[in-house]
């Protein structure tokens, strides 16, 4: 079997998740914590635990603090959007010729930002439906079955390494269209986790503000196809209303960021639709509007609005 190392950069929600299942696959993992007080904090707590369905399993992981000199030749970056610059600029000299960086953010517009400062290696985009949080430092909760879509921009053929996400029980698929997935998620995200934080309600309570949402969908498909990727435009009203439905009782991840006093990651969200459709001359004032109230919104609360 490839015995390359698996570093993984950010031992967050979904960095634990990933670090978690390949380790207990029995692959070689290594976890880059931010400095040696985050070492230290890790190695008083005896590893990383997994809580799945209730069952507690704990991993003594090897971890290391960025300043390192392990050579890095794959990497999973699994911080926030708005933490991934930075990030990887702070190991990329450890990156080696030929390394390959998974990039497992939201939104989009980080991924652009780190392959332009690591040109030298390949950069592959990953969406991800899986839904994990932290319970209590290094432990994460796997709370959602979900799925892992990976792909690059180069229309480069897909890693011989993806078995070794099989045999994590990482369910995952490579994806020829990366960024049409990107974009739909990027759409979905658009349409209604904003929504759920200025009106302060749950998924499903946005079936009362349908005309709303149906105004956002409509300046969206006009962004995706403006902007080249129209197949991502596709049904997206009646996609938008499926997951209304189908995740009625659920708040969304902004709507719990904002609960929770967290920073959102809204430059990579309505922030990078807004944007792009300003480069392209594309009208979307209802989109704006929102963000503008948004940001408004996270300001009032001591947030950062971008
Ligand atoms: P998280 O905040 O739980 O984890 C991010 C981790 O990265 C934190 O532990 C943070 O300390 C660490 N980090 C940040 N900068 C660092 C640095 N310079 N060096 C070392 N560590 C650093 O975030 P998350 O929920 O795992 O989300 C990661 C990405 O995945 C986000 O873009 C999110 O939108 C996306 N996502 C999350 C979920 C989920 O269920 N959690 C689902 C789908 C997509
Ligand atoms: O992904 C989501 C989120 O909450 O971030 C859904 C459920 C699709 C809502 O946009």
């Amino acid at each position: 079997m490839n015995t390359t190392l698996w570093h993984i950069l950010g031992a967050g929600s979904l960095g634990s998740l990933w670090a978690t299942r390949l380790a207990r696959a029995g692959l070689p993992v290594r976890l880059i914590l931010r400095d040696a007080t985050r070492l230290g904090a890790y190695a008083s707590k005896g590893g990383l635990t997994l809580n799945e369905q209730g069952q507690h399993l704990t991993l003594d992981i090897p971890a290391q603090t960025v300043d390192d000199d392990e050579p890095i030749q794959r990497l999973l970056v699994a911080c926030k959007a708005y933490d991934a610059e930075r990030a990887v600029k702070s190991i990329a000299p450890r990156l080696k010729a030929g390394a390959e960086l998974l990039l497992l953010q939201n939104g989009l517009g980080s991924q652009d930002a780190v392959a332009g400062l690591v040109p030298h290696v390949r950069c592959i985009f990953v969406s991800s439906t899986e839904g994990a949080f932290r319970d209590a430092d290094f432990s994460v909760v796997f709370a959602g079955k979900g799925f892992n879509w990976l792909g690059d921009t180069q229309s480069g053929a897909a890693p011989d390494w993806l078995d070794e996400l099989s045999l994590a029980g990482i369910p995952h698929q490579w994806s020829s269209d990366i960024l049409d997935r990107l974009w739909r998620k990027l759409a979905l995200n658009c349409a209604i986790n904003p929504l759920t934080v200025l009106h302060e309600c749950r998924n499903g309570d946005l079936l009362q503000h349908r005309e709303e949402v149906d105004a956002l969908c409509d300046e969206l498909v006009q962004v995706l196809k403006t902007c080249g990727q129209p197949e991502a435009a596709i049904g997206l009203h009646a996609e938008v209303n499926r997951v209304i439905q189908a995740t009625a009782a659920n708040y969304s991840s902004m709507y719990q960021d904002v609960a929770q006093g967290r920073r959102t990651e809204i430059s990579y969200l309505l922030g990078h639709v807004c944007n792009v459709a300003r480069q392209h001359g594309c009208h979307a004032p209802g989109l704006n509007r929102i963000r503008e109230q948004l940001i408004d919104h996270v300001r009032a609360r001591g947030l950062p609005g971008d």
